[in-house]
């Protein structure tokens, strides 16, 4: 599609809540067959495999883990941007299936004066490289402020295995390692591409003495939060997963149509999700579940939305809600003390509790260090907590 007819459509999209339609979410604890889930093994043996399935299929599309080999090499191209605080290593990964190969670019940075295992935060890139010669801009990736904070932390850019544009998606990982995807109208697609990156990134963490991988945060904006949620439900070696402000098809309610649908977002990037998510274009009532799920998929690992107060686009009350219900199983079934403030409105500051936590910031859309400060915070406070 054409910038014109996307402008168009956030011209047109509804930003009153008096139209947004009444709720009637489909329900996470009863199953396919009616049964009413309150146990944790119910949750995790039945219903939470039954909802994995149905965003896979109507969704997403599944992100694929089977290769033949995988290697991490060194490669030392480009010069250390904070050769005070940290120690930087930049790595091609190579990631072999029959007979073919892809290799992705990592970049590493390591607290400098660390002498024990860290916390890693790994963060899914799909902005344009900094000018600089700076891997992002400062407030998108603070290296220095996570560093300085005794977190090692990572970073990849979506481009590396699969390019964002609906002509050339496939021309990364998805041609490459697992061509049969592509033919399958549940199969997997950009975001699969990407979440299937961090899973690469993550399994060169685990082979690393200095990195503590039961500290281990995912973070994503945007198109690459929705991607980070999805990833984050996936593989569960992530400890805390935080997608900022991932909107529609990430933490907003798709039922709420407000600011972009499932029907724009479709339009505008068929390449993100898989076809059969198109089946809902217009059609959210018929959707057999909603964003609300994906929150409760990560538990018992603690999860972390947040908003930002001019990025209606995104539906910051949506992404709220989704958090708020999403909530429940950590009470419900993992009976863990989560309250969750009711009212959207009168929230003040951000919410760091153990498991869900959520923060809605002034300003637009965007990934800033007060994001970041808040997301140190919810970290550090469940890696104290556990
Ligand atoms: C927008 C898109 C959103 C969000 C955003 C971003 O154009 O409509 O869903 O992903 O891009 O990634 O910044």
């Amino acid at each position: 599609v054409s910038i014109n007819s996307f402008v168009m459509a956030q011209r047109a999209a509804n930003y009153d809540e008096a139209k947004v339609p009444p709720l009637v979410l489909p329900d996470p604890f009863i199953s396919e067959s009616g049964q009413l889930i309150q146990s944790i093994s119910d949750w995790e043996n039945i219903r939470r495999p039954e909802l994995l399935k149905l965003f896979t299929e109507e969704v997403y599309g599944p992100i694929r883990t089977d290769f033949d080999e995988i290697s991490f090499k060194e490669v030392s191209e480009s010069t250390n941007p904070y050769p005070d605080q940290a120690i930087f290593k930049e790595l091609d990964i190579t990631v072999a299936r029959n007979g073919k190969s892809h290799t992705m670019r990592l970049n590493v940075f390591l607290p400098k004066s660390s002498e024990r295992e860290v916390p890693i935060i790994l963060l899914i890139n799909h902005r344009p490289k900094f000018s600089d010669g700076r891997i992002a801009e400062e407030g998108y990736w603070p290296v220095e402020a996570l560093v300085n904070r005794g977190f090692a932390t990572a970073s990849f850019h979506g481009e590396t295995v699969a390019p964002d544009d609906a002509e050339k998606f496939s021309e990364g990982i998805l041609s490459t390692l697992y061509p049969e995807e592509l033919s399958k109208a549940d199969g997997m697609r950009t975001f699969g591409a990407w979440g299937w990156a961090a899973m690469r990134a993550m399994d060169y963490f685990e082979q690393q003495p200095m990195i503590d991988v039961t500290k281990s945060v995912l973070v994503g904006h945007s198109r690459a939060g929705k991607t980070a949620l999805w990833t984050g439900i996936n593989d569960n070696r992530w400890a805390v997963v935080i997608p900022n402000e991932s909107g529609c098809g990430g933490a907003a309610l798709s039922r709420r149509k407000f600011g972009e649908t499932v029907k724009i977002i479709n339009t505008s990037f068929p390449h993100w999700f898989n076809d059969n998510f198109k089946k809902y274009n217009d059609q959210e009532n018929s959707l057999p579940i909603d964003q609300h799920m994906l929150a409760m998929m990560v538990a018992p690992r603690a999860i972390y939305y947040s908003s930002a107060r001019e990025d209606l686009w995104a539906d910051p009350k949506g992404e709220f809600l989704s958090m708020q219900l999403g909530s429940r199983v950590y009470r419900d079934i993992y009976k863990k003390s989560v309250e969750f403030p009711s009212a959207f409105e009168e929230l003040e500051g951000p919410i760091i509790q153990s498991f869900a936590g959520y923060h809605i910031r002034d300003g637009k859309h965007g990934l800033t260090l007060e994001d970041w400060r808040h997301f140190m915070d919810f970290a550090e406070f469940n890696f104290q907590n556990k």
